[in-house]
């Protein structure tokens, strides 16, 4: 069980250690909004123009930033990212920042806009999600993934890329379980009871022995365990 919810946390930050940098300085350093202009519906999905302007304006943030990435563009990259790289701050290391945003432009050139079907966002913060879907890998394995874009909002509410992740979920071996069993199990591993991005398995620390150990232990059913005005899901990103 542990190791694989370390696959889920693996695939979790992946993108955001590659490209981003988990330890890295912020950009824009956002200051607290202490009020919540704009609360997405509770059970997600594009219901009003106001997601639909939302999602549009994330979107197009994104798009934007892939062209950057793909040109290596970094002060274009940079414009459009909460925060950067240790790698991509230090001037030497300037081809290994290229690779990186190779890898960027690599992971999110195939998303289709029409798949992200769920939009989450408030006052600080978008994210973009596709619904889960199941993937069978020959006879022994079977995944069940979903893409996913987390942005932070500036003051004037313009999106900033904070992280994504096209391939968000688990992979389970098979064994001598039925469909309908496979099917429940998966789905309980990915479940996203309060739609902040991380599932619930991650933030009860299912996996580990000692709960000290684990990095992401937050309350599935609130968004925003400690109040600060983050997302559970969206922190998880932040430089420590
Ligand atoms: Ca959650
Ligand atoms: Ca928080």
């Amino acid at each position: 069980m542990k190791s694989k919810i370390l696959v889920i946390l693996g695939a979790l930050v992946i993108v955001s250690a590659l490209v981003f940098g988990l330890k890295s300085e912020r950009n824009n350093p956002l200051p607290p909004v202490d009020s919540v202009d704009e609360v997405s519906p509770p059970t997600g999905g594009m219901v009003g123009t106001k997601a639909t302007a939302i999602k549009q304006s994330a979107w197009t943030t994104f798009q934007n930033y892939l062209s950057f990435a793909k040109t290596h563009d970094l002060a274009g990259v940079k414009s459009l990212s909460y925060q950067t790289s240790d790698t991509c701050l230090d001037p030497k290391k300037i081809k290994e920042c290229e690779g990186l945003m190779d890898s960027a432009y690599e992971y999110g050139k195939d998303l289709q806009e029409e798949n992200f079907t769920h939009v989450w966002y408030d006052a600080k913060q978008i994210i973009l999600s596709t619904n889960f879907q199941r993937q069978d890998f020959g006879t022994t394995t079977v995944g069940y993934n979903r893409s996913i874009i987390y942005f932070t909002r500036d003051t004037a509410g313009n999106p900033k890329l904070l992280s994504f992740n096209p391939d968000d979920g688990v992979i389970i071996s098979r064994q001598d379980l039925d469909d309908a069993e496979i099917d429940r199990r998966i789905k309980s591993m990915t479940r996203d009871s309060d739609e902040d991005g991380v599932v619930d398995d991650i933030e009860n620390c299912v996996g580990y022995a000692v709960e000290k150990d684990c990095p992401t232990k937050s309350n599935p059913t609130k968004k925003d365990t400690d109040g600060d005005g983050w997302w559970d899901g969206v922190e998880i990103f932040f430089k420590k």
